[in-house]
């Protein structure tokens, strides 16, 4: 097992890292920005490393620094977290060379994955359902719009170095094929250096509905169920939910036996999230899969009750997993709290948190980093807790989410805490027919003085 692991990573997954690095007795190094000094991470880590100026691209994101502070350390291991360093491969082939074990899969499943086409190919071999489109890179604008044809509209375009929401257009007709294309060709190129494009039939409203899964070194795959994140805005995900409404028991064990056979394929190291697209008659498709623990992890942790840091440090200290698949047991619901004014477009509101007091009881979990007095640096992401309620029924779950999100007092700053209320008491989310497109006709009122 690894002595100690840096941590690349802060806010409240360095946290939850940290956590079950002390409940498995393993050391832990905090890495820091200077915005980050007085963060929990760097207090709660047995050591701590400065690495550079606020800005990301001279902190977290610079490998050499993170490398600098690895060996200074001297840590055996790296965790990610998510974002940053999570699914760079080349980062994750730099530990190799360096032997310091990167926690994740290797650096080749890593880049499989990110080029999104050579996923999909991927996944046609393995036999996962994906959406019918293109096969393999477009080759020009011609080849575009007669495939196009062929598979009818509306169609979208999609960057195959893009992934979670960016370098996608949607295309309705014909006519507006080429400016559409040479547009989405463009923000590929300025965004990821590769405007390798690819196009799928437009599946509309569909739900989002993700499986964990996870892998060891010796071949053995297995999922985790389900997470329903179709409640987003502008692909930033709101609420996540375990298990979903939408699924029967049927249609969980297809999915999660085509989300297995995913990983198997290419013989998956790791946590990994096999995300599918979910139309309106229940057929499924492959989207995309991350090679990283997600934000979302912690509602499937609840109705599995399963420690997913525990088994990923594990795993990459090449310890076998059984290989069983688990289902959920209870209901859980995560809100992500942001400091975002959800009343004026969720602009971002960082600042000095005045006044605080998390929410508590059975059944009721609070991943934060914040505390009274904690300044919400405005370079990084707004997300400040994630309000997790488990519950026997989502009945049940909601709830006590809506006790929870009473007793969650934050002032200082803007927070998505009112726009979760008004969720908890919306019809369509009480009733669980929602979809992708929920956010668009979702209206939060007027904020309460
Ligand atoms: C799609 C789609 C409809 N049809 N692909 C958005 C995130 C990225 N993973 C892919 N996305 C989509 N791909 C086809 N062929 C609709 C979306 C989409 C979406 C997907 C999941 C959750 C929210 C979404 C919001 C808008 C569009």
């Amino acid at each position: 097992m690894f002595k100690k692991i840096l941590i690349a990573n802060r806010g409240e997954i360095a946290l939850r890292i940290i956590r079950t690095c002390k409940e498995i007795g393993i050391k832990t190094v905090a890495v820091y920005s200077t915005a980050d000094a007085d963060s929990l991470h760097v207090r709660f880590a047995d050591e701590a490393v400065c690495i550079g100026p606020p800005s990301a691209a001279q902190s977290y994101l610079d490998p050499a620094r993170i490398m600098a502070a690895a060996e200074i350390t001297n840590a055996d291991a790296i965790h990610p977290g998510y974002g940053f360093m999570a699914e760079n491969a080349d980062f994750a082939e730099v530990c190799e060379q360096h032997n310091i074990k990167f926690i994740g899969p290797t650096p080749n499943m890593i880049r499989k994955m990110g080029d999104k086409i050579t996923a999909k190919e991927t996944m046609i071999k393995a036999g996962v359902p994906v959406v019918p489109g293109s096969e393999g890179l477009l080759k020009d604008l011609k080849k575009g719009l007669e495939i196009a044809k062929k598979i009818g509209y509306p169609i979208i375009l999609k960057a195959t170095a893009g992934g979670g929401g960016r370098g996608m257009r949607v295309v309705t007709k014909p006519e507006e094929f080429e400016e559409q294309w040479s547009l989405a060709k463009q923000e590929a190129k300025a965004a990821f250096s590769n405007d390798g494009m690819y196009i799928e039939k437009f599946i509309e409203n569909p739900r989002h509905i993700e499986f964990q899964i996870v892998g060891d070194q010796f071949g053995n795959v297995a999922h985790l169920s389900e997470r329903d994140c179709s409640i987003q805005r502008r692909h930033q995900k709101l609420v996540e939910e375990s298990p979903s409404p939408f699924l029967t028991k049927k249609l969980r064990k297809e999915m999660g036996e085509a989300a297995v056979k995913a990983g198997k394929s290419i013989k998956y190291e790791g946590l990994g999230t096999v995300e599918f697209l979910v139309d309106k008659h229940k057929d499924f498709y492959f989207m995309e899969m991350n090679t990283r623990v997600q934000v979302e992890h912690t509602v499937t942790e609840q109705v599995i009750e399963y420690d997913l840091i525990k088994e990923q440090i594990k795993i990459a200290a090449g310890i076998p997993i059984t290989g069983q698949n688990y289902f959920p047991k209870l209901h859980s619901i995560e809100c992500r709290i942001n400091a975002e004014n959800p009343y004026k477009g969720f602009s971002p509101s960082p600042g000095k948190i005045t006044a605080y007091h998390a929410p508590s009881g059975q059944g009721v979990r609070v991943d934060s980093h914040a505390y009274a007095g904690y300044m919400i640096p405005p370079y990084y992401d707004s997300m400040i807790s994630k309000l997790i309620c488990t519950a026997r029924t989502r009945e049940e779950a909601i709830t006590k989410m809506k006790r929870a999100l009473g007793e969650y007092i934050i002032e200082g700053v803007k927070t998505t805490i009112p726009f979760h209320k008004k969720l908890m008491e919306d019809e369509r989310f009480n009733s669980g027919k929602f979809d992708t497109g929920f956010m668009e006709d979702f209206d939060i009122g007027e904020e309460e003085s």
